[in-house]
């Protein structure tokens, strides 16, 4: 009888750990999903066809770093021409600084069904 408990025990105890550190490491990743670069800068992803996130604000001086995380070839391109980058290849970047103020439309060039993104400079 008290071998019988003290195998439950184990079993909850073995069980809580388990739970424990599942939780300990689903935590850890969403923490490393942060927007928002070290120096000031911002980072977009473009990722199943679309821009995440879509909308991004920062401060004119600031650069913005686009990484495409899709196995496809995608553009981060300028409505009005202010920026545009070739062809990004999986996990290449392109970066461009917004010195002026202003709200900057840009959407890819190789695939005309993706949705418009925005960049949102303030002074
Ligand atoms: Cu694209």
């Amino acid at each position: 009888m008290k071998n019988k408990i003290l195998t439950l025990l184990l079993l909850v105890v073995t069980v809580a750990i388990v739970i424990y550190s599942c939780s300990k490491s689903s935590n850890q990743q969403s923490a490393g999903t942060g927007t928002g670069g070290p120096t000031g800068g911002a980072s977009v992803s473009i990722q199943n066809f679309a821009f995440v996130p879509d909308t991004i604000r920062i401060k004119a001086g600031q650069t913005v770093t686009w990484t495409n995380k899709d196995s496809a070839p995608h553009t981060a391109t300028s409505l009005n021409g202010v920026f545009g980058s070739n062809n990004l290849a999986t996990n290449q970047t392109f970066q461009f600084t917004f010195n002026t103020a202003g709200t900057f439309s840009y959407h890819c060039t190789v695939h005309p069904m993706m949705a418009t993104a925005y960049v949102i400079v303030t002074n």
